[in-house]
């Protein structure tokens, strides 16, 4: 998920620029703003859980302990909010989708979408394919430390090549489904698939 590693030769002028690195109508920002619908839940890892659900059946239900065991990966990736604003190389570590499906031995998911649940209610849907080949993980740690609570803590989904808001806070359950289905933001006028580079904010863009 990081920038994809280009010999020097190759590497377009452009990119030292910085402006390369903005997708369409975002600015740059330093801080990390806080955007949720709704409060802060207060979630005890004791008694938390996340689920891997297809249809009625439960592929996999990791305690925190459990899923802390998982392989680990980190990654440094830039983050980009539809409310316009870009984060550049910010540093996640958890579990990739990919290694949660081997863990459950689902090598080809027999449904291609995915619905993300989250404390509180909040939706999002993806593509299986923008949660696969390292594109995706479920984030435990930002910046090397335990993820704050604001931003998602103890478990949020980062899907960084799509608008921020898919990458659901608080997350306990991925559902697979045989058919797209619109979560929160997206019944609400927002774009159904949120691609930065192709500015795709809204229903229609
Ligand atoms: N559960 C949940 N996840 C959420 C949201 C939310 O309201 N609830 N907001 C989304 C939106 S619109 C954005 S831009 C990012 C913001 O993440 P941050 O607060 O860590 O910057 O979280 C996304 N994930
Ligand atoms: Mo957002």
């Amino acid at each position: 998920m990081d920038q994809p590693v280009v010999s020097r030769g190759f590497r377009s002028k452009r990119r030292t620029s910085g402006a390369a690195e903005l997708p369409p109508g975002q600015y740059l920002t330093t801080d990390f703003p806080v955007l949720s619908a709704g409060p802060t839940p207060d979630i005890r890892v004791a008694d938390w859980n996340i689920s891997l659900q297809l249809g009625g059946t439960l592929l996999g239900r990791w305690t925190w302990d459990e899923f802390e065991a998982l392989p680990q990966t980190t990654i440094k990736t830039d983050i980009h909010c539809v409310t316009k604003w870009t984060k550049l190389k910010t540093v996640w570590q958890g579990i990739t989708f990919d290694d949660l499906l081997k863990v459950v031995g689902l090598d080809a998911p027999p449904n291609a979408f995915v619905m993300a649940h989250c404390d509180g209610g909040y939706t999002t849907n993806l593509p299986l394919v923008d949660l696969i080949g390292g594109r995706a993980m479920i984030a435990t740690r930002y910046e090397g430390l335990p993820l704050a609570p604001a931003h998602g803590g103890p478990a949020r989904l980062l899907v960084p090549h799509l608008y921020f808001w898919k990458s659901a806070k608080w997350l306990r359950r991925l559902r697979f489904m045989p058919k797209d289905e619109p979560g929160f933001w997206e019944s609400r006028g927002y774009h159904n698939y949120g691609d930065p580079w192709r500015e795709q904010r809204y229903d229609g863009d």
